[in-house]
């Protein structure tokens, strides 16, 4: 019956990472391509699809038009709904993602706990629960002061919903404002039934540690993640604060230089080479719509041929006029 016995202790394979790709594209045929994991939309003027891997992102995109995100991993994807939350799964993937509206959970706190309570209630269901990635988006994200501004009140949700579920790390993240109406949030995650290895960034104090001034809860993400197999580095949201401090007040070329000093320093940690090209799509979050075009000749300068989605987004803290995240294959 034993056959190539040499065999018989079967070592794991470690999973390919997903492939992120921007396309301009019809929603419904990237859906029908196999091996679709998610496709994401930007802003209110998005195709829409009601199949649940299909996310309309609240951000608008500085080009038109607009092109997806897509998502793809190896081997057949399934896909459902559970209670408010929808995901699809394949090749040892997850995808999930949650919409909900904060008038109906008593607030911005209220919304973050609701939506990471459900999100790790179904993860402990699943094989895929070690979360890689987790992107958050939400309305009016500086409005308010000290430790009631809503970014501060969302990190404090995040941290009741979650209770103990990432008692082994924090996943790498975003979080960032937008501008569809207050009371949305948007919550979504690649999860894999392998665990992947966290990568701080040794100019930058990790997250969870910032001290109290930015908050009675720390930010709690990991500044990148290896996925399992090392073929590919998940960055999170990276900006110019260096050690603790928001490093150059208004002055968006200095930020820009900062957070591109901070990619290279977090790819070092990693222990990748130094560089991006064309298999690695990033997203540039651009606070101010007149910075776009400065922003998006700087990236074509830095980084030829790399893939950038430019976004309309506000950065967590106020100071900041410019964040980058994506990927390093
Ligand atoms: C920073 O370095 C910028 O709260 O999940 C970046 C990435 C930031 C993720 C989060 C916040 C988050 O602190 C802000």
């Amino acid at each position: 019956m034993v056959q190539g016995c040499e065999n018989a202790v079967a070592r794991p394979t470690l999973r390919r990472a997903p492939r992120v790709s921007y396309r301009n594209a019809d929603p419904e045929a990237v859906l029908h391509e196999p091996g679709t994991l998610a496709v994401f939309g930007f802003g209110a003027g998005a195709t829409r699809s009601a199949d649940p891997r299909w996310l309309g992102v609240d951000l608008e995109c500085f080009d038109a038009p607009a092109p997806l995100e897509i998502w793809q991993v190896n081997g057949p994807v399934t896909h459902g709904r559970a209670g408010e939350l929808r995901w699809s799964a394949g090749d040892g993937w997850l995808f999930a993602a949650i919409e909900l509206d904060e008038r109906a959970h008593d607030g911005t706190r209220g919304a973050s706990a609701a939506a990471y309570a459900a999100l790790c209630a179904f993860l402990a269901t699943r094989g895929e629960r070690h979360v890689q990635r987790i992107w958050n988006y939400l309305g009016a994200i500086n409005l308010g002061e000290g430790d009631n501004e809503r970014y501060k009140q969302f990190c404090d949700g995040r941290v009741e919903g979650m209770g103990g579920f990432f008692a082994d790390g924090f996943p790498a993240a975003t979080a960032i404002g937008h501008h569809a109406g207050e009371a949305r949030l948007q919550v979504y995650l690649l999860a894999g039934d392998q665990p992947g290895l966290r990568v701080e960034n040794p100019r930058q104090v990790s997250a969870w540690h910032y001290p109290r001034q930015y908050g009675r809860t720390t930010p709690r993400f990991a500044r990148a993640m290896a996925l399992p197999a090392q073929d590919a580095l998940a960055i999170s949201g990276t900006a110019a604060v260096v050690g603790h401090a928001s490093a150059h007040q208004d002055d968006l070329q200095a930020q820009l230089d900062e957070t591109l000093t901070n990619l290279e320093a977090l790819l070092a940690s990693a222990g990748m080479k130094a560089g991006f090209d064309t298999q690695s799509p990033l997203k540039a979050y651009v606070r101010h719509p007149t910075d776009a075009p400065h922003v998006r000749d700087f990236l074509q300068h830095r980084l030829p041929g790399v893939p950038v989605l430019l976004l309309h987004g506000d950065i967590c803290r106020q100071e900041l006029l410019v964040e980058l995240d994506g990927w390093r294959y």
